[in-house]
């Protein structure tokens, strides 16, 4: 298909994995639980246990709370009942996906309150480590925080603004918005740095590397303009990560218009990852 082109992960060509022959124009297909084997059921429920087991202390208390209200400990979890829940939650829904989508499909979904879920489950030679999402990531990472009102009105207006981005020529910078929020984000508490960021719950080495204390990653507080200058990594533990203090900041930082941000940006140079800026204090002292 001529999107692969398009999907950063798969730039190298080769052939996304999943069955997109009965998608909808969206992209959407159906979960077929029943075909799921008992390996794959049995392989889900040591990939939860591993990564319950090191939330405590780690995830944020939002993460926490709502992954154990959905009650998907004992085995791929049927899309529609947790749904049925997220919507009566947040009025958002999950649609079954068959891998990764075209972001124009992709930001249409979250526009519309809509989380596209992978079908598929790794294999047990993945169990550490997976380089596209598949259905652990994708709900066992990202569905919990839809429950909370707040981030679940983010996401939409990251769909809204993805939409924006793809006509203004700023999608490499919104790109890694998500990168550093969504997906690998930590938020400050009373208790001290939580993560809320889905590859991070969704990996079994990266909760515990990202909060320990001398590793050579930074630490900084979320500046967006700043966030979408910086690269990141998509084969090793981040060399950056952003920290905010709530989810409002999240959407109050997403309601301005993008343009002049975008304009700006492309005169300045990108940072690496692991770029400290004068002036950035590293919060993990
Ligand atoms: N498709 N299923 C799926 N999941 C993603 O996270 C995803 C995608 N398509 C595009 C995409 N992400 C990225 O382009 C965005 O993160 C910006
Ligand atoms: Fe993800």
């Amino acid at each position: 298909a001529d999107f692969l082109a398009t999907v950063a992960e798969k730039s190298d060509g080769a052939a996304l994995r999943g069955d997109y022959t009965h998608a909808d124009d969206q992209y959407v297909v159906t979960q077929d639980w029943q075909a799921y084997s008992e390996a794959e059921h049995e392989l889900w429920r040591k990939l939860y246990q591993r990564q319950a087991a090191l939330l405590p202390g780690r995830a944020c208390d939002e993460f926490i709370d709502a992954l154990h209200q959905m009650k998907a400990a004992d085995g791929i979890p049927e899309f529609e009942r947790t749904s049925e829940e997220l919507f009566k939650a947040t009025g958002w829904r999950i649609v079954a996906v068959p891998g990764l989508i075209p972001e124009l499909a992709f930001f249409n979904h979250l526009a519309n309150r809509r989380f596209p879920v992978t079908v598929w489950l790794r294999t047990p030679e993945e169990f550490d480590y997976i380089v596209e999402p598949d259905v652990f990531h994708d709900f066992f990472g990202h569905v919990p925080l839809l429950f909370n009102p707040v981030f679940a009105d983010y996401m939409q207006r990251y769909g809204q603004g993805g939409l924006k981005a793809m006509q203004l020529g700023g999608l490499d910078n919104l790109a890694r918005l998500y990168w550093y929020t969504v997906e690998f984000g930590l938020i400050n508490t009373p208790e001290g740095l939580r993560i809320y960021g889905a590859g991070i719950l969704s990996s079994g080495g990266e909760v515990e590397y990202c909060l320990r204390k001398g590793t050579p990653s930074r630490h900084i507080r979320l500046d967006i303009e700043r966030c979408l200058r910086t690269l990141y990594k998509i084969d090793s533990y981040q060399e950056s990560y952003f920290v905010i203090d709530s989810y409002q900041q999240l959407f109050d930082g997403t309601a301005p218009d993008f343009t002049p941000i975008y304009e700006k940006l492309k005169h300045l140079d990108v940072l690496p990852a692991n770029t400290l800026l004068p002036g950035e204090v590293e919060l993990l002292g």
